[in-house]
C-alpha cells in the first residue's frame, strides 16, 4: 500500500499530473504513509526524472514547469504531516538561514532540506530564492544563525555562494558562522575551493552535516 502510493505520486509528477499529484499526497496521508518517504522517494524522485528527461532533449521547459508544480503543490499538503508524526526535539539545535543564491529560482531541493531540518530540530529560516549576497550577510549580522545553508542549481549561480562567503570575511562574520552548500552542481570539493564548512549531496545528509557543525553529532 505504501509503496504503491509513493509509486503513483512519483508518476503523477513524471506524468506532469497535476491533480493526480495532490490526490494522492491526500490519499497517502489518510493511509499513514510516512510523508518523509512520500516528498522524497516519491516527488522528488519523480523530478529528477522528469530532469533526466530535460537534459536528454526529451522534455520541454514548460513540462518540467509543470512536473515543479506538482511537486510543490503535492509537497505542501505532506509537509503540515511532518512534525507531528517525527516528534521534533523541543530545544532547537540551532539557527540556520537558508536560502538560494542570486540569480536562481530553484527551490524544491532547498525546501526539502529546509523541512528535514527542522524535523530534527533545527530552528530554520528560510529566506526564499534569488537571495543577494547583501541579504546573506544582513541576516547574519541581524539573526546571528549558527549555519547559513545556501543552495544553488546552475554553475552560473553556485559562484555567488564564494561571493557571499567573500563578503562575510570582509565583514568579519566569517568566523561567527559555519556555512553548508547544496544544490546539484555543488561538490565537496566545491565547497573547500570556496572556503564552505560542510557540503549535503542529500536532505539526509545535510541534517548530519548541520548536527556535526554544530557539534551534536
Ligand atoms: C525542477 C527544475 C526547474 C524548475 C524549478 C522549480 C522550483 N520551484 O524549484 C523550473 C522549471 C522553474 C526551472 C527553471 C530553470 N531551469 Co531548471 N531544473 C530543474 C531540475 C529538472 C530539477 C531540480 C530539482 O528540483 N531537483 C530535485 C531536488 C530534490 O534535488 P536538488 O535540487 O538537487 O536538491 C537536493 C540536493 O542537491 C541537496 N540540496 C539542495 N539545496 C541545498 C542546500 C543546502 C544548504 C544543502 C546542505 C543541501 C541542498 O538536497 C536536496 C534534497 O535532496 C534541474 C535538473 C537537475 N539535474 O538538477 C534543472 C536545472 C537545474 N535547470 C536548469 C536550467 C538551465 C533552468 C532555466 C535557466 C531554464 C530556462 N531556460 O529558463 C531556468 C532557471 C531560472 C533561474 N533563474 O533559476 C539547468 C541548469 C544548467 C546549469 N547551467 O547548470 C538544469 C541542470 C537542467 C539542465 N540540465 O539543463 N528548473
Amino acid at each position: 500500500m505504501e509503496e504503491e502510493l509513493v509509486n503513483r505520486l512519483m508518476n503523477a509528477v513524471v506524468n506532469y499530473d497535476v491533480d493526480g499529484a495532490i490526490k494522492f499526497a491526500k490519499e497517502a496521508l489518510r493511509a499513514g504513509v510516512d510523508p518523509i518517504k512520500a516528498i522524497q522517494e516519491g516527488l522528488a524522485k519523480g523530478v529528477r526524472i522528469v530532469g533526466d528527461r530535460f537534459e536528454a532533449g526529451e522534455a520541454f521547459l514548460t513540462e518540467l514547469v509543470i512536473a515543479a508544480e506538482a511537486m510543490k503543490q503535492a509537497q505542501a499538503i505532506l509537509e503540515p504531516a511532518i512534525p507531528k508524526r517525527t516528534k521534533a526535539a523541543k530545544k532547537t539545535l540551532g539557527k540556520i538561514i537558508i536560502g538560494t543564491v542570486e540569480g536562481d529560482i530553484h527551490d524544491i531541493g532547498k525546501s526539502i532540506v529546509g523541512t528535514m531540518l527542522t524535523v530534527a530540530g533545527f530552528e530554520v529560516i528560510d529566506l526564499g530564492v534569488d537571495i543577494p549576497v547583501e541579504k546573506f550577510v544582513e541576516k547574519t549580522r541581524e539573526d546571528k544563525p549558527d549555519i547559513i545553508g545556501m543552495s544553488a542549481l546552475m554553475t552560473t549561480t553556485m559562484l555567488k555562494m564564494a561571493d557571499v562567503i567573500k563578503t562575510l570575511d570582509e565583514e568579519d562574520l566569517r568566523k561567527k558562522v559555519k556555512i553548508m552548500i547544496g544544490g546539484a552542481p555543488t561538490s565537496r570539493e566545491w565547497a573547500e575551493e570556496i572556503g564552505a564548512d560542510g557540503h549535503g549531496g542529500d536532505a539526509m545528509e545535510s541534517v548530519e552535516v548541520a548536527k556535526k557543525l554544530v557539534g551534536t553529532s
